[in-house]
């Protein structure tokens, strides 16, 4: 299976609050080195391809910025590139050092009274605005990573669906010549992003869960281009709920999001079955929290239900959010999935997928570094051995 890669994803590392304790963060580059390595080896079926967001044209980084900020306030887009520097100038941070928040955004117990939606002028208030937790810092190299992992996403679909227009620029735009061969070539029917920062907890406005730009969102705004009414369905495998795709999309009838996802865990707040939508998007989201604990059997169970749930709704286009996550091993997860099971998941994962239609999986969460080689492996082999349905 082809897999889409930059070198800048492995830039950012940062630390986060466990408990009392700061750490380095579990989304460390380690996981993504990992996982190039497993694809990389020399028996390995799979095809790493090399992409750059830095080299591409100026014409390509604005389509990309202006395809985020569809999903992406534009204050928290400009706290994201800057905040770092304005907190280095000013000698707040330390070249190496991560910028945590300190005061969030609260609910009073006032009826009716809201908190202003403006950023506070105060520097340390502003990085408690634009984030929800203290595992998603920013560094130095924080934005660097976040556009060359939505770069990948966006990327991704106009690999699926190639632009007819020539307008849209890849960082491998063949000579004129090699064009018409290029072209004869069909697109793959599914193809992995090797997204890292990960996306799908931050919301419109906020960082949160090691997440800063939703690299699903980016897919479906990409993919929205071209199709701008076609079914698209999002299937989270990760461990946790995805709540900002969840948000994003809560009130859209024309995406589906489903997710299996430890229940009473990260988020915390969101996650329950009682979610399901709300004014025309209502019936269109489905959650299926599952007990810490589950094993494989539950897991299946629950998988079935969600598959038979995206097949109904009719897709044209299915992205999937993968975690490794749902690992007995995994530092914070909590299902009991062995590396050998990821082979049958994704085998019936697979039958979410209509006949005919293109998918898209997008890396999310996964922490037991030595054995995400392994897991990936075993996930792709039944991802590209199942049939669609
Ligand atoms: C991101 B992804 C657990 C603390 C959790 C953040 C977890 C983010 C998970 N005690 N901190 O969905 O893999
Ligand atoms: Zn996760």
């Amino acid at each position: 299976m082809l897999a889409l890669h930059d070198a800048d994803c492995l830039l950012h590392e940062t630390v986060e609050f466990i408990g009392a304790k700061a750490i380095p963060a579990h989304e460390s580059p380690a996981r993504l080195q990992a996982i190039l390595s497993a694809l990389k080896a020399p028996d390995s079926s799979h095809q790493v391809q090399e992409l750059s967001y830095t080299s591409l044209p100026e014409t390509a980084k604005n389509d990309l910025f202006t395809t985020i900020s569809q999903n992406h306030d534009a204050g928290y887009l400009h706290h994201l590139q800057t905040v770092f520097s304005t907190w280095r100038d000013k000698d707040l941070v330390e070249a190496d050092g991560s910028i945590l928040p300190e005061c969030w955004r609260f609910p009073t117990s006032i009826k009716d009274y809201h908190v202003s939606p403006q950023a506070p002028r105060d520097i340390y208030a502003r990085a408690g605005f634009y984030a929800f937790d203290m595992s998603t810092g920013i560094m130095k190299t924080t934005w660097q990573s976040t556009i060359a992992s939505a770069n990948l996403a966006y990327q991704g679909v106009h690999t699926l669906f190639p632009p007819s227009s020539s307008s849209i620029a890849t960082t491998t735009s063949p000579a004129p010549e090699e064009a018409t061969e290029e072209a004869a070539t069909p697109p793959p029917t599914t193809l992995l992003t090797l997204c890292r920062p990960p996306g799908h907890h931050c919301d419109g406005a906020r960082a949160g869960g090691y997440c800063y730009v939703n690299n699903v969102a980016v897919a479906i705004s990409t993919y929205r281009t071209q199709f701008p009414t076609a079914r698209i369905a999002v299937l989270d495998l990760d461990f946790h709920h995805g709540n900002g795709t969840q948000e994003l999309y809560y009130a859209d009838p024309s995406v589906l999001y489903v997710s299996i996802h430890g229940e009473h865990e990260f988020p915390y707040y969101t996650g329950a079955a009682t979610e399901t939508g709300i004014g025309e998007g209502e019936g269109f989201n489905v959650n299926l929290p599952l007990a810490p604990e589950s094993g494989v059997g539950a897991y299946m169970e629950v998988l079935d239900k969600a598959v038979r749930e995206v097949r109904g709704f009719e897709p044209a286009f299915v992205v999937v959010s993968l975690g490794f996550d749902t690992y007995e091993l995994d530092p914070i997860g909590r299902f009991r999935i062995a590396t050998g099971d990821y082979e049958g998941i994704a085998r019936r994962a697979k039958g979410a997928v209509p006949e005919g239609v293109r998918s898209l999986v997008v890396l999310e969460g996964g922490y037991v570094v030595e054995k995400l080689g392994e897991n990936l492996l075993s996930w792709l082999k039944g991802w590209e051995e199942g049939t669609e349905e």
